[in-house]
C-alpha cells in the first residue's frame, strides 16, 4: 500500500545549521553534523510522524553554495528534491552576509508554487540583531511566517513542531482511488500474471485496487486470464472467453466494472459486455498520483496519429523493474512505433526523476507510476509541463491501437468524454 505522507524538506546555504534542524525534529542523529562546510551530500531522508500532521518524509538537503563542480551537482540533486516538497523549511543564519542563495531558494520555490516557511538559526544572541538588515535585503521575507531558535537545543523542539503544525498548509487534495466505485456492487480485477508477475504478492495497483473495493464496502473479484490461449486462435480461445463470462454472470447483481492489465485491453475490449465498464489499473493509477489529471494525458495522445519522421518519442517509467517478455515499455510500443511510424525514434528514461531536458520531445508516453508517490509523479509532471511536450499514459496508448471506441470506453469510468483530433 502506497502510505501517503508529507514531505518536508530542509534548504539553506552550508552550516546554516540544516542537519541540526532535523536532528532537532527527529531527537536523534540522523545526520551528520560538523563544522566542516559541506557535511551533508546527498540529501538525508526520514521518515517520521508528526501529531497533528500525520506521517511525513523528511530531507535533509546539501548546502546549495558550494562553488565547485561537486557543489554544482549538490545543488541539482537539492533543486530536484525541492520540487516533490510540500513544506520547504528555509533555514537562514543571519549572521552571515550573503543571502543571493536564500534569494535563489525562495525563487525556486514561488517558481513551484510551494509554502516557504523560515528559520533563523541564531548561532549567539548577537546575531538576532541583523535580521531587519537581512530582510531589507530580501524583501519576500516579509510574506513568509518565521521562527527564531537555536537548532543545537533541544528545548527548542516543542516551538518548532508548534510553528510547522500551525502555519503548514496542506494542499494535498484527498483523491479518490476509483471514483466511479459505488458500495455493494462487484468489481472484476482481470490479473494475467506472466512471467514478469512475482510470486507471493499482487502487483502494487492490483493490491491498491482490491483493498479500496473492499475497504469503501464493494466486492472485489479477482479473474486469472490466460493471456496465451485468450489470444489464441483455436478453441482454447473459446474455453477461456467461456470461463471469463461465467464470471461476469455468476453474480445476481451486475458487476458494475472490470478493471483489467492493461496489456490485456485486446481481450476485454472484446469480451466484457456493453453493460459493464472497463478500465485498466494504468489508467486507475495515473489519475491518482497525478492527482486527477487523467484529462491531460488522455489529450496527449492526440500526437501520436501526428508524429512524423525525425521526431522523438520519450518512453518514460517511474522505476527500474525487472523486464522480461513482452514488456510494454521496452518491447510492444518500440514495435508499434517502428511499425506505424517509421522514421521516428525513440528513447528510455527509467527513474525515478527526470535528468535531461524534454522539449526536444514530441511526446512521452508514461507508465502508470505506481512505484512513486504522488509528490515523485507530480514531479515529473512539472518537468513535462515546463518542457511543453504532450504526454500520455501505457493504459492510455495500448487502449488507443485497439481503436479510438477502445480508448472512449476505458475512459468514460472517469467522466472523460474522449474526442478525436484527427
Ligand atoms: N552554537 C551553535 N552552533 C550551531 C547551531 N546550529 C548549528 N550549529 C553548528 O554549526 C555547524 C554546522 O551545523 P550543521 O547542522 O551541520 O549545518 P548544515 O547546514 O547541515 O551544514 P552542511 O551539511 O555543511 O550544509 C555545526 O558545528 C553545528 O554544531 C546553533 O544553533 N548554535
Ligand atoms: S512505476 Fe511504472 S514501470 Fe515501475 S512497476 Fe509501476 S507502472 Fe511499471
Ligand atoms: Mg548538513
Amino acid at each position: 500500500m502506497l502510505i501517503e505522507r508529507y514531505n518536508i524538506g530542509i534548504f539553506g546555504k552550508m552550516n546554516s545549521g540544516k542537519s541540526s534542524l532535523i536532528n532537532l525534529l527527529t531527537q536523534q542523529q540522523s545526520s551528520i553534523v560538523d563544522t566542516t562546510p559541506g557535511t551533508t551530500t546527498d540529501s538525508k531522508i526520514v521518515l517520521q510522524e508528526i501529531h497533528g500532521i500525520g506521517p511525513i518524509k523528511l530531507y535533509d538537503t546539501a548546502g546549495v553554495d558550494e562553488q565547485n563542480e561537486l557543489g554544482r551537482k549538490k545543488r541539482m540533486k537539492v533543486y530536484a528534491d525541492l520540487k516533490e516538497c510540500d513544506l520547504v523549511l528555509l533555514v537562514i543564519d543571519p549572521s552571515t552576509r550573503n543571502f543571493d542563495s536564500e534569494k535563489e531558494i525562495i525563487a525556486n520555490s514561488r517558481k513551484l508554487g510551494k509554502q516557504v516557511l523560515i528559520i533563523y538559526n541564531i548561532f549567539d544572541s548577537q546575531y538576532g540583531n541583523n535580521i531587519p538588515v537581512l530582510e531589507r535585503d530580501i524583501p519576500l521575507l516579509s510574506s513568509y511566517s518565521k521562527l527564531k531558535l537555536r537548532a543545537v537545543d533541544t528545548t527548542y523542539r516543542t516551538s518548532l513542531i508548534n510553528f510547522i503544525i500551525e502555519n503548514f498548509e496542506s494542499r494535498n487534495q484527498k483523491i479518490e482511488l476509483l471514483p466511479f466505485l459505488k458500495k455493494d456492487n462487484h468489481y472484476i480485477l482481470v490479473i494475467p500474471m506472466d512471467v514478469e508477475t512475482p510470486d507471493g504478492r499482487y502487483l502494487r495497483p492490483q493490491a491498491m485496487v482490491e483493498e479500496y473495493i473492499t475497504r469503501n464496502w464493494a466486492y472485489p473479484t479477482s479473474f486469472r486470464l490466460d493471456l496465451t490461449k485468450a489470444r489464441s486462435k483455436n478453441l482454447e480461445n473459446i474455453v477461456e472467453k467461456e470461463r471469463f463470462l461465467n464470471v461476469i454472470d455468476s453474480f445476481k447483481k451486475r458487476p458494475v466494472a472490470v478493471i483489467t492489465d492493461s496489456q490485456a485491453i485486446d481481450v476485454m475490449y472484446e469480451w466484457v459486455p456493453e453493460d459493464v465498464m472497463l478500465t485498466t489499473f494504468s489508467i486507475t493509477m495515473i489519475n491518482y498520483l497525478s492527482r486527477g489529471r487523467l484529462n491531460k494525458f488522455a489529450e496527449g495522445i492526440n500526437t501520436l496519429c501526428q508524429l512524423k519522421a525525425g521526431d522523438k518519442v520519450l518512453i518514460a517509467e517511474a522505476c527500474n523493474h525487472s523486464r522480461i517478455g513482452e514488456d510494454i515499455g521496452t518491447v510492444q510500443i518500440p514495435n508499434f512505433l517502428r511499425k506505424n511510424f517509421p522514421g521516428v525514434t525513440y528513447e528510455h528514461a527509467f527513474g525515478k526523476a527526470f535528468e535531461e531536458d524534454l522539449s526536444k520531445y514530441k511526446l512521452i508516453i508514461h507508465c502508470g507510476g505506481c512505484m512513486i508517490s504522488p509528490q515523485k509523479q507530480l514531479a515529473r509532471i512539472t518537468d513535462i509541463e515546463y518542457a511543453n511536450v504532450p504526454v500520455t499514459n501505457y493504459g492510455i496508448f495500448l487502449s488507443y491501437i485497439q481503436g479510438e471506441d477502445a480508448l472512449k470506453r476505458v475512459l468514460l469510468p472517469w467522466g472523460i468524454r474522449y474526442a478525436s483530433k484527427r
